[in-house]
């Protein structure tokens, strides 16, 4: 549907503008084993209604680390429509239906080379991060994919196949943080020790996706953020 008719659709009522507007982006749809099957709205593919009958779509996640290995959080915009004000890893988002996001043959190498484009490109609007200035996309290490499905407020939700990516600024590089106000509402260079600190404290409320990774794979790979050769592209799908 038209943006026009989405402004007046109940589900967007006392929402952002321009998050409404983002909202008619196109997502991949895929299927378990993350093939890609058609596109959907960004709309579409996140109200529960639809994920409870099994509509599943692909996404990424960034972890930028600086040259002391302190990992970048971002507190969410409260004009987010989905899971606003949250803390959560550096940038998130979807590679879109097009030519240099969607993967176009299918192989995984071209998947992974489609969600980075769309991760550099995030990373610029999010968080005014000049990534092809800053980090060529050959610094993004892939990890994994993670399945996984959790609820957010009202009728939203995530049911996603996220591609799970590392990136450490080089030895001597800087970088400034410029966030979007309508995506970003705060953000924080953290070390381990202290990301664990934040979890026990009640101010602090996390996405679920971070949660989960956090409850996983996050602490393991970090540990190894030096040399990531020994957990790097695995093609395994990870179900949580
Ligand atoms: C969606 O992130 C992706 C994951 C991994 C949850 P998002 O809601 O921040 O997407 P966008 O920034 O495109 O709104
Ligand atoms: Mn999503």
């Amino acid at each position: 549907s038209s943006s026009a008719e989405d402004n007046g659709d109940v589900v967007f009522e006392g929402h952002d503008e321009e998050q409404i507007r983002l909202m008619c982006e196109n997502c991949i749809v895929v299927d378990w084993s993350d093939r890609a099957v058609g596109a959907g709205t960004k709309k579409l593919c996140h109200l529960m209604t639809n994920i409870e009958l099994g509509l599943l779509h692909r996404a990424f996640s960034v972890f930028l680390f600086n040259e002391q290995g302190q990992l970048l959080l971002q507190q969410r915009a409260t004009e987010k429509i989905t899971f606003p004000d949250l803390w959560t890893n550096t940038c998130c988002s979807h590679p879109l239906c097009v030519d240099d996001e969607l993967g176009l043959t299918g192989t995984l190498d071209d998947k992974v080379a489609g969600a980075q484009t769309a991760a550099v490109r995030k990373l610029e609007q999010e968080l005014g991060i000049p990534m092809t200035e800053t980090v060529a996309k050959t610094d993004f290490h892939f990890l994994n994919r993670i399945h996984y499905k959790a609820p957010s407020n009202g009728p939203w939700g995530e049911h996603e196949i996220d591609y799970i990516f590392f990136c450490q600024l080089r030895a001597g590089q800087s970088l400034t943080v410029e966030p979007n106000p309508n995506e970003v509402r705060d953000y924080k260079w953290v070390t381990a020790e202290q990301l664990k600190s934040m979890f026990q404290d009640p101010q602090f409320k996390f996405t679920p996706w971070f949660k989960l990774i956090c409850e996983s794979y996050l602490f393991q790979w970090w540990d190894q953020l030096s040399d990531l050769s020994q957990v790097e592209n695995d093609s395994q799908i990870h179900r949580m």
